[in-house]
C-alpha cells in the first residue's frame, strides 16, 4: 500500500522528510510488481475464504490435511539417463525398432494425465504435480515415458484451475529432461471437443513438441483413419517426436460383432502405412479382457512391425489380468498409474504391476520401493482433491454392457445430478448401451462418448424410448453434439451412419462428406493473432493457440489472470478452502519470493456488501475488500 511504500523509503527511514517528500516521490505510489502480485494473490484468497471455491460444491469443514511427504532426491546431481536420451542416441526409427525388439516390458506412467482425469475430474494441480517431478524422473529413470498433458488436461487447467496449460509443460519438460514426455491427442479434435484447421493443428503440434512433447498419441473417436493421418504426418514432418497412433478398442473380439480381429489388424496396418512410430491399443473403457489381449497382442505383432503399446481402464478391476496376457503376448509397453492412483476408472497399479514381475523373463527392474514413496506422496496429495471424487468403491463388470470410458464413468453421477438425475444413474448406463445401438454400435471415446452421453441423458431426461426416438412424428428437439454427429462433424462411423436415425435428426439437412476438418477454413495467423493481441495484450503466440482451441474458456482465464494474478503458487488447500483464522501458509510466488500470509480475521459486511479481510502479510497488516456472495 502507499502507507507501507512511505514507511519503507529510504527518506522516510532516515528521517529527512520534508513537506514535499510525496511530491518529489511519485514511486511512492506505485507497487512493484511482486507487490502487486502479493495483492493479487490476498485477493484471491480473500475471496475464496468468503465465498467458497465456485468449483467445490461440498466443502468439508472439519477435514485435515496431512503434509504430502515429496520423497528425497538428488537435487544437485545430473539426471540419470533415460528413454529421451535413448530417443536422442537412436533417432526416431532405429528408436521404435529398439523398443519393439527389447525384451523387457516398459511402463507409461499415467499419473500426471489420464489417472487424475479418471478420478479426480482432471483437476490435479500443476504445483502438485511439479513438486515431485524432478524427484521422479532421478529416482524412476527406468519408467519407458510420463504421459503429463493434452486429453481433459488442456481446456481443464485453464477452465477450474485458472492456469497455462503451456506453462505446465514446460515446467514438466524442465524437470523430466531425461524421459520421454508424452499427450493425448484427439486428432482432428485436437486437445478439444470438435474439429479445428488443419494448419491450427499443425500449429499446435509443432508449438507442443517445441515446448516438450516427445510422444503424441494421436487417437480418432470413430478410428476414422483419414482423420488421424495429417496428425501423424505433422508429428513427422514438423517435430523430431513421436506418433504413436492409438486403436481404441470397443466391443470383444472373441464374440461375434462389428469390431473384429480383422478390423483391428486392417487399421493397425493403415496407421502403419500413414506413418506411426508405434501403435497403441487404446482400451478407454477397460473391455479387453485377458484371453482377448493375448489374441489381440499376438495378432497384431504379426500383422505390423511397429512397438505395440497396450492402454486400459481398471474399471472392471480386472486389467492387470488382461496386462499379464499382453506382457506373455509381447506388447512392449503398458500404461499404469502410481499405485495410489490406480484401479478403477483409472489405470492398473504401477507398484503392483511391476511387483508381480520381479523375477519374471520380462521385468523392467523398476524400483519398488521409490515407487511405493511416491504412491504415500500422491495418497496425502489426493485428499486435497475430496470433491473431485467420484463414489465409485470397486470395479463394475456392467462396464462391459454400458461400455462408457473411465473417463467419463467417474463423471456420470456428478453431471446426472446437475440435471436433477441423481437417482437414476441406472436408467443412464442402461440408455447409453441403447444409444450405442441406435447409433450403430460405434467407437466411444472423447468426443463420441460425450455424444452418446448426451444422448442418454436427453432420453433419460424425457423418458424416451427407443422406440420414441426412432419415430419421426415425434420431431424430437435432438441435443446439438447429436444433430452435429449426424451431420458428420466427427466424421463417419465404421459402416456408416444409420440412415433412418440421421434422417430423423438431420431433418432434411444434408450431411458433411469425408474429414470433418475438410470445410473448416484455414486460419491466417499472422493477421488473426495481431487481432488477438489487441484484444489481449498481455498474451502471447501459446495463449493465441489455446485461444483457438477454446475462445471462451481463454477469455475467462485471462480475465481471472488480471485480476487475481497467476494462482499456481498458492498451496491446494489454500485454492480450494481458503484460509482459517489465524493460519499461516509460505507462497512462493518466484524463485526467492516467498510471502508469508497469516488470514487475521474478517469484518462482517458493510451496508454495500464488502467485506474486509485483514491478512498478515510477511509481518505487515495487510487489507483487503471482497464482496460477500455467500
Ligand atoms: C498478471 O499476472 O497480473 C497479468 C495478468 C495477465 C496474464 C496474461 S493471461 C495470458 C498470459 N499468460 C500468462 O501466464 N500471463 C498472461
Ligand atoms: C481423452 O480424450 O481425454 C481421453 O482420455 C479419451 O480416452
Ligand atoms: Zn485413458
Amino acid at each position: 500500500s502507499f502507507l507501507e511504500n512511505v514507511i519503507t523509503h529510504d527518506i522516510f527511514r532516515k528521517g529527512n522528510c520534508t513537506v514535499s517528500f510525496i511530491d518529489q516521490n511519485p514511486e511512492l505510489f506505485k507497487l512493484s510488481p511482486i507487490r502487486d502480485r502479493a495483492t493479487k494473490t490476498l485477493m484471491y484468497i480473500a475471496d475464496v475464504t468468503v465465498n467458497g471455491h465456485p468449483d467445490v460444491k461440498t466443502k468439508d469443514a472439519t477435514k485435515k490435511f496431512r503434509e504430502p511427504n515429496v520423497p528425497t532426491f538428488d537435487t544437485i546431481g545430473n539426471y540419470p539417463k533415460g528413454t529421451k536420451d535413448k530417443l536422442e542416441e537412436l533417432g526416431r526409427e532405429k528408436f521404435s525398432q529398439w523398443l519393439r525388439d527389447e525384451k523387457p516390458v516398459y511402463f507409461t506412467d499415467t499419473t500426471f494425465r489420464d489417472a487424475h482425469q479418471s478420478l479426480l475430474a482432471t483437476r490435479v494441480r500443476t504445483k502438485d504435480i511439479i513438486a515431485v517431478a524432478e524427484g521422479f524422473a532421478k529416482n524412476n529413470p527406468q519408467i519407458f515415458s510420463m504421459e503429463v498433458w493434452g486429453g481433459a488436461t488442456f481446456d481443464v487447467s485453464m477452465r477450474f484451475l485458472h492456469e497455462c496449460p503451456w506453462r505446465r509443460l514446460q515446467q514438466l519438460r524442465k524437470a523430466m529432461p531425461n524421459v520421454l514426455l508424452q499427450m493425448l491427442f484427439r486428432g482432428s479434435n485436437g486437445v478439444g471437443y470438435s474439429a479445428y484447421p488443419e494448419n491450427l493443428l499443425a500449429k499446435f503440434i509443432e508449438k507442443s513438441a517445441e515446448n516438450g512433447i516427445d510422444i503424441f498419441r494421436i487417437f480418432d473417436s470413430l478410428n476414422y483413419v483419414d482423420a488421424m493421418t495429417p496428425s501423424i504426418k505433422f508429428v513427422r514432418e514438423n517435430t523430431n517426436s513421436l506418433a504413436q497412433a492409438a486403436i481404441s478398442y470397443t466391443g470383444d473380439i472373441l464374440k461375434p460383432g462389428k469390431y473384429t480381429l480383422q478390423y483391428y489388424t486392417d487399421l493397425a496396418k493403415r496407421l502403419e502405412d500413414a506413418g506411426a512410430h508405434m501403435l497403441c491399443i487404446k482400451d478407454m473403457a477397460g473391455l479387453l479382457k485377458p484371453q482377448a489381449a493375448t489374441v489381440l497382442v499376438e495378432a497384431l505383432k504379426d500383422s505390423v512391425k511397429l512397438p505395440i503399446i497396450l492402454h486400459t481402464h481398471d474399471t472392471t478391476s480386472i486389467q492387470a489380468a488382461t496386462y499379464l496376457k499382453a506382457i506373455e503376448a509381447g506388447v512392449n509397453v503398458v500404461d499404469c498409474a502410481i499405485a495410489s492412483m490406480s484401479g478403477i476408472t483409472s489405470q492398473p497399479n504401477l507398484n503392483s504391476m511391476a511387483s508381480i514381475l520381479d523375477g519374471h523373463e520380462r521385468s523392467s527392474h523398476l524400483n519398488l520401493s521409490s515407487l511405493n514413496d511416491y504412491s504415500n506422496y500422491w495418497e496425502d496429495v489426493r485428499e486435497y482433491y475430496y470433491p473431485f471424487e467420484s463414489d465409485m468403491k470397486a470395479g463394475t463388470a456392467q462396464v462391459y454392457e454400458n461400455e462408457i470410458p473411465g473417463g467419463q464413468y467417474s463423471n456420470l453421477r456428478q453431471q446426472a445430478e446437475s440435471l436433477g438425475l441423481g437417482d437414476k444413474l441406472e436408467e443412464i448406463k442402461h440408455n447409453y448401451a441403447v444409444v450405442n445401438e441406435l447409433f450403430g454400435d460405434i467407437v466411444k471415446v472423447t468426443p463420441s462418448s460425450k455424444v452418446v452421453g448426451d444422448m442418454a441423458l436427453f432420453m433419460t431426461a424425457n423418458n424416451l424410448s427407443k422406440a420414441d426416438v426412432l419415430d419421426e412424428s415425434k420431431n424430437l428437439a435432438f441435443p446439438s453434439s447429436v444433430h452435429g454427429f449426424f451431420k458428420g462433424e466427427l466424421g463417419v462411423p465404421f459402416g456408416g451412419f444409420p440412415e433412418k436415425l440421421q434422417q430423423i435428426v438431420l431433418k432434411g439437412e444434408k450431411p458433411l462428406t469425408g474429414r470433418a476438418n475438410e470445410h473448416l477454413a484455414p486460419v491466417d495467423f499472422d493477421s488473426d493473432f495481431a487481432a488477438f493481441q489487441l484484444k489481449y495484450p498481455l498474451a502471447e503466440f501459446l495463449d493465441y493457440l489455446s485461444y483457438h482451441m477454446f475462445p471462451k474458456v481463454f477469455d475467462e482465464y485471462y480475465h481471472h489472470a488480471q485480476v487475481y494474478g497467476n494462482v499456481e503458487a498458492i498451496p491446494t488447500p489454500a485454492f480450494f478452502y481458503g484460509l482459517k483464522m489465524g493460519e499461516e501458509i509460505l507462497i512462493t510466488l518466484s524463485k526467492g519470493k516467498t510471502i508469508i500470509v497469516k488470514l487475521l480475521y474478517i469484518l462482517p459486511a458493510d451496508e454495500s456488501g464488502m467485506r474486509t479481510v485483514v491478512f498478515e502479510l510477511n509481518g505487515y497488516t495487510r487489507r483487503v475488500q471482497v464482496r460477500d456472495r455467500s
